[in-house]
């Protein structure tokens, strides 16, 4: 038995009908909002153990003045699955996995990592940034599930995607910092894109975006915790990109388990999580 053996079928992995609209919407866009998702039942049961991890990260951190900007954006905690054995079920949830492989058009989907970005009273607006900038991983059939634990009002606010932005793949090496918010900005309005946001979402509701879609979240000005879990897939097949360079060297020993570029992205904690 190793660590990324699946967890027993449990109710978390019973299948959700999506819309063909917004299967439609998100091949267009390059995102999609899915509401309800995961029940009031699954967040309750799920929740607690998430958020225990993400308490454990709030004590560790410096006060929000003394951080740049990328960690003023949220504390950031990563494949929470293995650090309890409680929060598996969520992250390899055969609903969640089949979702995105329906959105990508793929046949399956493997896992990347998992991810809680947790963006605290007072945290800073997270900056307009592409994800796959630091993917080693060569396809374009790569997506973030993005679920809040708590219920998400228009004041704390959700992400605002660029429509359409992925179609333009790799626009350029900036990591989120201020930076990617001067470049991207500019670029989106240079550009024209429009942008939409899905607004303020239930503890359950989902929103997914591909890898190139370009993106940022607005600073959290009210006393709420905005407790986010996320969930990233590749389509299985997936090779490991030849562009290691940058940030993509970390990913690679961290979340593909280095295997080797030019070699299917089948790491030890990258277990196909869609078909099951
Ligand atoms: O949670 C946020 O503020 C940003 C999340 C994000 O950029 C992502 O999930 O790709």
């Amino acid at each position: 038995m190793t660590q990324a053996d699946l967890p027993p079928p449990s109710g978390i992995d019973t299948p959700f009908a999506l819309d063909a609209s917004t299967v439609d919407g998100f091949r267009r866009h390059g995102h999609a909002v899915v509401r309800g998702l995961a029940s009031a039942e699954e967040i309750a049961r799920f929740a607690p153990p998430i958020l225990a991890q993400e308490r454990r990260l709030a004590e560790k951190a410096p006060p929000l003045e003394e951080r740049a900007t990328y960690f003023k954006a949220f504390l950031q905690g990563h494949n929470l699955w293995t650090r309890d054995a409680a929060i598996k079920p969520f992250v390899f949830s055969a609903r969640f996995a089949k979702v995105a492989a329906e959105l990508m058009g793929v046949a399956g989907v493997r896992l990347y990592h998992d991810q809680s970005l947790t963006k605290e009273p007072g945290g800073g607006h997270t900056p307009w940034h592409q994800d796959q900038t630091y993917w080693p991983l060569d396809t374009d059939d790569t997506i973030t599930m993005w679920m809040p634990l708590v219920d998400v009002p228009e004041a704390v606010g959700t992400m605002t995607f660029a429509d359409g932005s992925y179609a333009r793949r790799d626009l350029g090496p900036w990591t989120i910092g201020d930076e990617s918010e001067a470049e991207f900005a500019g670029l989106v309005a240079r550009e024209g894109f429009t942008t939409t946001t899905h607004g303020a979402l239930k503890a359950g509701d989902a929103t997914f975006h591909r890898g190139w879609t370009l993106h940022r979240a607005p600073a959290n000005p009210t006393p709420l915790m905005r407790s986010v879990m996320t969930v990233i897939w590749y389509a299985d097949g997936t090779r490991v990109s030849d562009d290691l360079s940058g940030v993509r060297a970390l990913d690679h020993k961290y979340w593909l388990g280095s295997v080797p570029p030019g070699e299917v992205a089948d790491g030890p904690m990258n277990p196909v999580l869609w078909p099951r």
